[in-house]
């Protein structure tokens, strides 16, 4: 049995997460990506093809991150390797601020310059990207993705599968449904419901 990690996914996330976990203390043994991966990311080998987690799992790896940005494949990859017998752990930068008070679910990354306040909670497989600030007691749901430099002002809920972009931003006491898409800048100061995409300043519905 080995306490090195394996990284799921090899492209732009896998880099920023393997250097956060690198930046842990942690050892990153390996990534496995698809077919198309590069050979490596940021130094460390690629793998191709799922099934390699059956045989690394054999070998005695049990530590898994999985680190690809959309939401759903993060979700579907995360359950499949828990089913082989892994466990996901976390990825949190030691540059973040987060408040003692904060609880967080497993697969959860957490980028340098993040700010999480007081009793907030993360689900499990949510990213809270670069910079991104989450303010007092905000709800955010399994494997959402806040993207770099979002700002979350107090009582935000974000149902799971939910993105919101580069730079939005949600006043107090909202809640955004499941499978939400805020697009980049937008400013959310109403509730949103489930599996709507807004956009702009205030946010609003995007017609198809
Ligand atoms: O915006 C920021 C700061 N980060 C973005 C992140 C949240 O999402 C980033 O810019 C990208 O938009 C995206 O990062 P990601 O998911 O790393 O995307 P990309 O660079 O396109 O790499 C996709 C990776 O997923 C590749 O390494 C693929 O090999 C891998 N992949 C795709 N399908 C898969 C599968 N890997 C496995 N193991 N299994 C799959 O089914």
């Amino acid at each position: 049995m080995t306490d090195e990690i394996i990284v799921v996914g090899a492209g732009g996330h896998a880099k920023v997460c393997i250097e956060i976990l690198h930046e842990m203390g942690e050892t990153v043994a390996y990534c496995v990506g698809d077919a198309n991966a590069s050979d490596q990311c940021v130094g460390v080998p690629v793998l191709k093809g799922d099934e390699n987690l059956v045989d690394l799992h054999a070998r005695g790896y049990r530590r898994v991150f999985v680190a690809i940005g959309s939401n759903r494949l993060r979700n579907r990859l995360a359950a499949y390797a828990t089913e082989l017998g892994f466990t996901l752990t976390n990825a949190v930068h030691p540059k973040a601020i987060i408040s003692q008070t904060v609880k967080f679910g497993e697969g959860v990354a957490v980028m340098a310059g993040a700010v999480i306040n007081a009793e907030s909670v993360i689900d499990s497989l949510a990213i809270v990207n670069t910079g991104a600030t989450i303010d007092h007691d905000c709800d955010i749901g399994r494997a959402v993705h806040i993207a770099p430099q979002c700002a979350l002002a107090g009582n935000v809920t974000i149902g799971a599968f939910s993105i919101l972009g580069v730079g939005a931003k949600v006043i107090p006491e909202k809640t955004i449904g499941e499978q939400v898409t805020v697009g980049a800048g937008g400013v959310v100061i109403n509730d949103i419901s489930a599996s709507q995409t807004v956009v702009g300043v205030p946010a609003r519905r995007l017609e198809k």
